[in-house]
């Protein structure tokens, strides 16, 4: 088959993991490529790992400064983790080696915007880039980088990186050549110009990666899979969950408030999530677009069966079977699917253009609509931020999708006041839970009180919210959104001494 090096002079860089590994030192500062187990570098890392763990063995320090895209997957964040080799990491991760010991302590961790990331490291907040560790689908003759599953910051970690190690991973379909748009045209401030796009699935930029082929000291060949995580089939909370929405978004369509066709959809990854893509196609919505960060199995049965028309993204979240099916029909996908940089794919002044539909996860929302999408009893982190503000404070409609409980009902997602905030009341216009909708526009914050405990509390725990609204309304120093500041974390206090938010 076909060589996927066809540039000569990096032809000539191939090495094995682990020479590649050794032109990365203690201390550096290293970019790796990456979307939420898509498009990661495979072998690279693992190397790095196993030399990392033999410099500790012998008493010597080696860690280093970890940027990628978003989460990775366990031959990355993982195996980087487990050798203590990470000091500091950003953005999203959702590893648990890694959740472990940022909450032991020991791993820094600086939760960012996903979109903020390339800007951020542009802008010199993050110090230099030493290394970039990418994974890419094949190097053209020209030396530029077909992506592979994920761009995520990879044009921002090539421009900026002073090294370069590639991975060309023949796991990934050739044929993927053609999906990318890598958008050149994100000046830094005071030189910017609008971002030239208009329709979810316009293409602005080029389908490659420009590289210094200079730059480049390393190149790896690799045959290794995605992570491609198996699916779980929705279950009954998120299926009544995803039918709430389905009456709501049917209600505005009514009412004339969203088109026929909706607006982009952008929307996380879980159960939920696809539970409201799968209810998208039942309840007879046709002719949809998406303009998220990660496509996952229920977007690509949408694209598959008409109801979506196209899909933008950064990476993709793909189950073995769903990626099988992928790679069957790349002519199709190709034709239909986009893979922006992750600046792109979340921009603000894009989400915002064209109006987009929000839908995302959450721990737990407050009786104001305040939303902690990151902290467990505010204090401890389940996986980060990701794309969620990007999207939330900027979309046309900002949903948030729960459970109202947790952790089989000890915990309530709606409490008097939530322990770490993520998106502010001002930025939150929809919560909905298996409860029911409880659509907060146009309400002052006491009116949101009312309608969240009504609609959207668990019955269990209703009462007590209502309780405290009450006694808040009497009580407070202030009368516009009523708190007692002694109580109003005593339900995760309870919970962490006695198991229970329940009195
Ligand atoms: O923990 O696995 O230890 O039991 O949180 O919760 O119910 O499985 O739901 O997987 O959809 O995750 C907000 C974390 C929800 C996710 C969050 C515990 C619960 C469980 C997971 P266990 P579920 P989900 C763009 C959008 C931020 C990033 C984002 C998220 C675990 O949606 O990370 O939105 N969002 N990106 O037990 C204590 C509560 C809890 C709670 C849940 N109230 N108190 N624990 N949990 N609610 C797309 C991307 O960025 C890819």
């Amino acid at each position: 088959s076909e060589d996927r090096i066809r540039n000569p002079r990096l032809r000539g860089l191939v090495v094995s993991a682990e020479e590649a590994a050794a032109h990365i030192h203690p201390g550096e500062t290293v970019a790796m490529s990456g979307f939420t187990g898509s498009g990661y570098p495979k072998v690279v890392p693992l190397a790095l790992a196993e030399r990392m763990d033999r410099c500790h063995a012998a008493g010597e320090g080696f860690q280093i400064r970890l940027l990628t895209g978003a989460s990775t997957a366990p031959e990355l964040d993982g195996a980087l983790a487990r050798v203590d080799g990470i000091a500091l990491r950003l953005p999203f991760q959702a590893d648990p080696e890694a959740r472990q010991r940022i909450n032991a302590g020991t791993l820094e961790y600086i939760d960012t915007h996903l979109s903020h990331v390339a800007q951020h490291t542009w802008f010199g907040f993050y110090g230099e880039v030493d290394t970039a560790v990418v994974e890419v689908s094949a190097i053209r003759e020209d030396g530029s980088l077909v992506p592979s599953t994920s761009v995520g910051n990879n044009k921002t970690w090539l421009d900026l990186a002073r090294k370069v190690i590639i991975e060309v991973n023949d796991w990934h379909p050739l044929e993927v050549d053609g999906m990318h748009d890598v958008y050149y045209g994100t000046a830094l401030p005071p030189h910017r110009k609008p971002i030239p796009l208009i329709h979810p699935d316009d293409r602005i930029g080029e389908t490659s990666l420009r590289c210094d082929p200079a730059k480049v000291v390393a190149v790896v060949r690799t045959h290794a899979a995605d992570r491609n995580s198996p699916f779980n089939a929705a279950d009954a909370t998120s299926e009544q969950i995803a039918a709430h929405l389905m009456d709501f978004l049917q209600h505005e369509v009514k009412l004339g408030r969203l088109p026929k066709n909706l607006l982009p959809l952008q929307s996380g990854v879980g159960n939920i999530p696809n539970a409201v893509l799968l209810g998208l196609a039942r309840s007879g919505f046709r002719d949809l677009t998406a303009f998220t960060e990660v496509i996952q199995d229920g977007m690509l049965d949408l694209l598959r069966d008409g109801v979506l028309r196209s899909a933008s993204c950064t990476g993709f979240a793909l189950s073995p079977d769903a990626n099988e099916e992928f790679k069957r029909n790349i002519d199709f996908y190709r034709e239909r699917i986009v893979m922006r940089t992750q600046e792109i794919s979340n921009h603000p002044e894009l989400v915002r253009r064209l109006g987009c539909l929000c839908m995302n996860g959450m721990i737990e929302a407050d009786l104001y609509g305040n939303v902690n999408s990151t902290h467990v009893m505010g204090s401890r982190i389940q996986n980060g931020i990701g794309g969620s503000g990007d999207f939330a404070r900027n979309g046309y409609l900002s949903i948030f999708l729960s459970p109202s409980t947790a952790k089989n009902g000890s915990i309530s997602s709606l409490v008097p006041m939530v322990s770490h905030v993520d998106h502010t009341e001002h930025d939150v216009a929809i919560i909905v839970t298996e409860q029911g909708v409880a659509d907060l526009r146009g309400l002052s914050p006491k009116q949101r009180a009312r309608a969240l405990i009504a609609r959207c509390a668990h019955p269990d725990y209703r009462d007590a919210l209502q309780d405290y609204f009450d006694r808040a309304l009497r009580e407070s120093y202030g009368k516009h959104t009523p708190h007692l500041l002694g109580e109003a974390l005593s339900w995760h206090q309870r919970w962490l001494d006695t198991g229970s938010m329940r009195a």
